[in-house]
């Protein structure tokens, strides 16, 4: 008896308001529509903005919300038109999609598909229903993915087919975290071979633009956080030296200086605050530096800071899923994976049922885990 075009009822982790933690509840998932695919999740990680859409920091997220956008699964169903994947197909939900139509996806040095959640609400399906609903209640979707269901519905734009072969326990990470700190080294900062980079932030994300640093070739690579557990899985994945700034008397940005003589060539804002934005901006050569955010601030913050820090030639720039269009590139990253070229196994330091995802979201917060794992 196949589940095509039928109710699918099945377990998924529901944030009913702002401020409250997940209740696990069975839903029911509509089949998919026109141009949507049902997807059996099988492996999903924990990120930092799914812990957002719990505390309610997250921008534009209508609840109740099925959260989660680092996942793993099979194609349980496609709907009509649908040709980029078939059921069987191993796939990688994308938390920003790769439409191919509009002016970003048709511009060659952007990812910033115009179907993201910055420009339109992806808390229901393109056609503004949902195909998620509980104890006869709509439930809101999640950057059009919702990776802590069961089973879930996501248009066309936003999954890709990966590699039959691959471990979907390990690859989920490749749907957000390992991507988006790997690409900002790769992709938008591109990090030149025997350049000297500081990373401000080592958690998951933080700790993969050290391994997109050392993959480019740089030289010097300086971890800086304020969690000192953190400091043996960066030098392990390539960091050089890793500094707590709560150790120096001087602000951050002065030992970086005095330490490179002239300032990092690259810096890398990895924990989503102001002032480490703008230590991490002043921490660059003067004449050359480029200093990229990754981390997202407060909503509603604004920036300060001394404008002849970039008069003399540094660069500040964003990085928004470290630059990838992801429909293109999370399948080759995946095959890189395979033929054991990126190591993104030592970021899992935990894997859980999907039962137990209270005590993940726990363990993220105590700063004692880098990547969480759930396997439904
Ligand atoms: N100085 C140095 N390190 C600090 C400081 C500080 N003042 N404060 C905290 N830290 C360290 C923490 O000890 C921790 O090790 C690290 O910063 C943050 O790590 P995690 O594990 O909490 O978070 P990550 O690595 O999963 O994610 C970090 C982001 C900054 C990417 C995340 O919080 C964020 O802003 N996400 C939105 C941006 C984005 O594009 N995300 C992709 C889709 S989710
Ligand atoms: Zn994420
Ligand atoms: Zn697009």
């Amino acid at each position: 008896m196949g589940t095509s075009g039928k109710i699918i009822k099945c377990k998924a982790a529901i944030a009913w308001e702002a401020g409250k933690s997940l209740s696990i509840e069975e839903v029911e998932v509509a089949p998919p529509k026109s141009h949507e695919v049902r997807v059996k999740i099988i492996a999903t990680g924990i990120c930092g903005t799914d812990d957002h859409v719990l505390t309610g920091s997250f921008p534009k997220v209508d609840y109740p919300v099925i959260p989660g956008h680092e996942g793993a699964g099979i194609v349980e169903s496609i709907g009509e038109g649908v040709t980029c994947v078939k059921p069987g197909d191993k796939v990688i939900p994308l938390c920003l999609p790769q439409c191919g139509e509009c002016s970003s996806c048709l511009k060659w040095n952007t990812n910033c598909c115009l179907k993201t959640h910055l420009c339109n609400p992806q808390n229901l399906m393109p056609d503004k229903t949902s195909r998620f609903t509980c104890k006869g209640k709509q439930i809101h979707h999640f950057l059009w993915i919702s990776t802590f269901s069961e089973y879930t519905v996501m248009p066309d734009s936003t999954v890709v087919r990966i590699d039959d072969a691959a471990p979907l326990d390990k690859v989920c990470l490749f749907g957000c975290g390992f991507s988006t700190g790997y690409g900002a080294a790769i992709n938008t900062a591109q990090v030149t071979p025997g350049s000297t980079c500081a990373v401000f932030g080592l958690g998951g994300v933080g700790l993969s633009v050290v391994m997109g640093c050392q993959a480019a070739g740089a030289s010097r690579i300086i971890g800086i956080d304020i969690n000192k557990e953190k400091f043996g899985k960066a030098k392990e994945l390539g960091a050089t030296e890793c500094l707590d700034p709560r150790d120096y008397e001087k602000p951050i940005q002065e030992v970086l200086i005095e330490m490179t003589g002239h300032g990092v060539d690259y810096a890398f804002e990895v924990v989503g605050c102001l002032d480490t934005l703008t230590a991490a901006l002043a921490s660059c050569h003067m004449g050359c530096g480029v200093c990229v955010m990754v981390g997202v601030p407060p909503t509603d913050s604004r920036l300060s800071f001394d404008p002849l820090l970039l008069f003399t030639g540094r660069t500040l720039k964003g990085s928004f899923i470290g630059g990838w269009k992801m429909k293109d590139s999370i399948p080759q990253l995946v095959s890189s994976y395979m033929e054991e070229e990126l190591k993104t196994d030592v970021l899992i330091t935990h894997t859980l049922s999907f039962s137990e995802i209270s005590e993940g979201f726990n363990l993220l917060r105590s700063g004692k885990s880098v990547r969480i794992v759930l396997l439904f």
